[in-house]
């Protein structure tokens, strides 16, 4: 398989995680978000909407996270990346609808360049969006958590789950603009837990080859 991404996109970082945990190689190729590559003639052949993450499974490139990751644990079940139960399943769904729908596409880049551009606004101001987004999404993760988590290693239950696949990635976001983590104890938690498994450590953006320091 070939993972077309982003060291710090954090769609990209999901996917990543989701493979290392299944034990599946992968190439990585790296798309240049920063210099636009993404928007190229070349990789919209790839994926038509410009974004990444895309897998090349061989027979097709996939697209959108959510379809991606539930391709890989439909073929790759092991080890299972949702509950045995319908209730469970919903549960973790609902932290990755929080996270994949209601935080991330709001600070995605084409809206941070947008603010800028046609808004007028300064990295500060654009940071200060991002904080105010991912504070009141994490604001109800905190409190889901709280009250799922077994033991406030992973989001929901006792083992890993997508819901700590989508979460960890918007933790690193979250302090890359300068969020502060105080308020969320069970997040910081189950990142602290998360960070020390080897398919989060590996699939960390600092560790892939086209982090640019
Ligand atoms: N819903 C998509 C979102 C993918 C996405 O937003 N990718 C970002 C990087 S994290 C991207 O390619 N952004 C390009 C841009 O905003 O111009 C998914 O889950 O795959």
């Amino acid at each position: 398989m070939k993972l077309y991404g982003y060291y710090r996109s954090s769609a990209s970082y999901r996917i990543r995680i989701m493979l290392n945990y299944k034990g599946l190689d992968f190439e990585n190729v790296a798309v240049r978000l920063d210099r636009g590559e993404h928007r190229a003639d070349e990789f919209r052949r790839i994926n038509t909407q410009g974004f990444v993450p895309a897998l090349d499974v061989g027979a097709a490139v996939l697209a959108q996270s959510p379809a991606i990751a539930e391709y890989i644990e439909e073929l790759y079940p092991e080890p299972p990346l949702l509950p045995a139960d319908a209730i469970g399943r919903a549960r973790v769904r609902e932290i990755v609808g929080i996270v994949g729908c209601d935080i991330h596409p709001i600070q995605n880049l084409r809206i941070l360049t947008h603010l800028r551009s046609e808004f007028g606004q300064d990295d500060e101001s654009v940071s200060a969006w991002c904080r105010r987004w991912i504070g009141e999404g994490f604001a109800v993760i905190e409190k889901l958590a709280a009250e799922r988590s077994t033991e406030g290693r992973y989001v929901f239950g006792d083992s890993l789950t997508l819901g700590d696949v989508w979460l960890i990635p918007q933790v690193f976001n979250a302090r890359r603009f300068g969020l502060d983590l105080a308020p969320f104890p069970t997040i910081a938690g189950i990142d602290a837990h998360c960070q020390g498994l080897e398919a989060f450590a590996k699939a960390h953006p600092a560790r892939q080859p086209d982090a640019v320091s």
